[in-house]
């Protein structure tokens, strides 16, 4: 991996960015996934590259949704493995759910790379390697292909950098969706039961740590957050953020002053 000095303006951004080469480099991120990744870079430099209130929002009703749960799953591609695979396996242990592999351009290798990558970061069992037998009705992508015993079963999937169609379908079977997308636009952001607008490196943290808060609460208290939650207004915070941001850049000046 090319050495990026600590001191740089941009080290942690361009830090994902050379784990993401490095999973394609190893075989398990796919081509695609660097495009994707450059997507999110461009959301994540909108929002502020930080954690914004309605995202906050988001992760708590997504820890309460998990926490309600019976079968909970998390669903993992190559760029989340690439920058995340720790954060999916402390989630995983803290909301006692399964971590399944599941892939838009699934190859058998590449599943096994990441179910590895994961075993690697300290997961105990990995679903959708050679168990992806069952199929979601009315997906044609090589998502349709999951675990009987996990995305098949579950009744909550959490779906990092996910595409549109698969959030669609798993609505469609009456599972609870939560997107963690960085854009807040897509197909997925807006199909999700509950959307996650951040850095997948962010957004993962943030849920674990509502769950481990709200472990103790009782159902009824949890049904509270998830029924108070409006995913359609999440949304449209989340743009108005932006909008605020971009005013208000606009308003006082872009340029950086390098030499006061
Ligand atoms: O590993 P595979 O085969 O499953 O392929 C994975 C990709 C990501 C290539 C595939 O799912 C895909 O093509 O996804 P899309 O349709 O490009 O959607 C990815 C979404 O994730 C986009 O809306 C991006 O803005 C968003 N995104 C990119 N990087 C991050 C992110 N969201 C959160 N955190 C990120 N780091």
């Amino acid at each position: 991996m090319v050495n990026i000095p600590r001191s740089h303006p941009r080290y942690e951004s361009l830090l994902q960015r050379e784990k993401v080469i490095e999973g394609f480099k190893k075989g398990y991120v796919a081509l695609a996934g660097l495009i994707a990744h450059g997507r999110g870079e461009c959301f994540d430099y909108l929002i502020g590259e930080k954690t914004i209130e309605p995202a906050m929002k988001a992760a708590e009703a997504a820890a309460a949704a998990l926490l309600l749960s019976e079968n909970p799953v998390i669903s993992v591609n190559g760029n989340t493995a690439a920058l995340a695979a720790e954060k999916v396996v402390e989630l995983a242990e803290e909301a006692r759910a399964k971590i399944e592999v599941n892939l838009f351009y699934r190859t058998e290798e590449r599943a096994k790379k990441i179910a590895d990558v994961l075993k690697r970061a300290g997961a105990k069992e990995v679903l959708g390697v050679n168990d992806a037998v069952a199929m979601i009705p009315e997906l044609e992508s090589e998502r349709r292909r999951v675990s009987p015993s996990g995305i098949l079963k579950a009744d909550a999937v959490v779906v990092p950098l996910e595409d549109g169609d698969r959030t669609e379908a798993l609505r469609k079977l009456g599972k609870v969706v939560i997107a963690i997308d960085l854009n807040p636009l897509s197909r997925t952001s807006r199909a999700a039961n509950i959307t996650v607008v951040d850095n997948v490196t962010r957004a993962l943290p943030n849920i674990t740590n509502f769950v481990r808060r709200y472990k103790t609460k009782n159902k009824s208290e949890l049904r509270r957050i998830l029924t108070s939650y409006d995913n359609d207004m999440i949304l449209r915070d989340t743009i108005a953020v932006i909008k605020r941001r971009l005013d208000q850049l606009i308003k006082e000046g872009i340029t950086l002053d390098l030499f006061s």
